[in-house]
């Protein structure tokens, strides 16, 4: 598929989506959201594709909703865009493969809550984060208020969006936000080994353990510790436990169907 804000490639398993809007520092216009709804749903359907990395072009990973587009917009339409923005997140967040966002500059607004919705984030140590939407007379609108929450805990995420203010790849890492801080240059090498290595794993064991983390994570304890006996059956319905720890047994790597 074409796309104009978007760089995707795929290769040796894992599939790299590049915003690209350098220009506008990567902000989330209308047609942006609609191409990483397209390109995560592209990748899912890829057999080929297992892991998927989200990164951006230039200085920012993505520096927000797109402040130009929403400038004019009234009510009803502001409660669409952020319907349609929480739409997509909600897909990229449930869908199957392990999504990492490589966060190589600023997270800022959408962009932050873009972030949070992908499974695990790597941020450079020059990347800065926040949810300054006050600052312009708004509230987070993509579900920031409640990922954030979840996240870093009530406290912290009142004053990250009270405040505004931007903090550093070490403060973000210090507060739960994000999982690993490693060096600018370094970071998509970290990120692809990451994304290799989950490659190696059992693919349906992948799968199930984010559906079940992701159902989890929505549910109370024990509904979502149902869960978790129901997915674990289904790995030895497969197959794919019986090669993983036959593998083990005969001191080989197993091979994954
Ligand atoms: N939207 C549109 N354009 C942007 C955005 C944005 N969010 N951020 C940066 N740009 C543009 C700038 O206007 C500028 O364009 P131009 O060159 O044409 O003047 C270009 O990108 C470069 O930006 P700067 O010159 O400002 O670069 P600096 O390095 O000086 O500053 C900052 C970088 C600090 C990131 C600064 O650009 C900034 O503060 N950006 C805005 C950050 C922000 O407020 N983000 C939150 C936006 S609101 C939001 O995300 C809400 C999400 C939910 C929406 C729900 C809808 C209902």
């Amino acid at each position: 598929m074409a796309y104009q804000n978007l760089i995707v490639e795929t290769k040796d398993k894992i599939g790299i989506i590049k915003i690209n809007r350098p220009a506008a520092l990567n902000a989330l216009n209308s047609q942006t959201i609609q191409e990483l709804n397209d390109a995560v749903h592209e990748l899912s359907e890829n057999p080929e594709v297992r892991v998927i990395i989200l990164t951006g072009e230039g200085k920012a990973f993505v520096a927000g909703a797109d402040i130009s587009e929403m400038k004019d917009m009234n009510k009803e339409e502001a409660m669409d865009f952020s319907r349609r923005g929480h739409k997509v997140f909600s897909f990229i967040e449930s869908q199957e493969k392990p999504i990492i966002a490589a966060v190589n500059g600023f997270a800022l607004g959408g962009g932050c809550e873009l972030a949070m919705a992908c499974d695990i984030r790597i941020a450079s140590d020059t990347a800065k984060f926040g949810q300054p939407e006050v600052n312009l007379g708004i509230i987070p609108g993509f579900a920031g208020t409640q990922r954030l929450l979840r996240l870093v805990g009530t406290a912290k995420a009142k004053e990250l969006i009270f405040t505004g203010n931007l903090i550093d790849a070490q403060t973000a890492l210090s507060m739960g936000l994000v999982n690993q801080v490693v060096p600018a240059d370094k970071l998509m090498d970290f990120v692809l080994e990451m994304a290799k290595k989950i490659t190696t794993k059992g693919p349906l064991a992948i799968k199930l353990a984010k559906r079940v983390i992701h159902r989890g994570s929505r549910s109370d304890f024990d509904t979502g510790s149902s869960f978790e006996v129901e997915a674990f059956g289904e790995c030895f319905g497969s197959g794919e436990a019986k090669e993983g720890m036959n593998a083990f047994l005969e001191k080989r790597k197993p091979k994954w169907s």
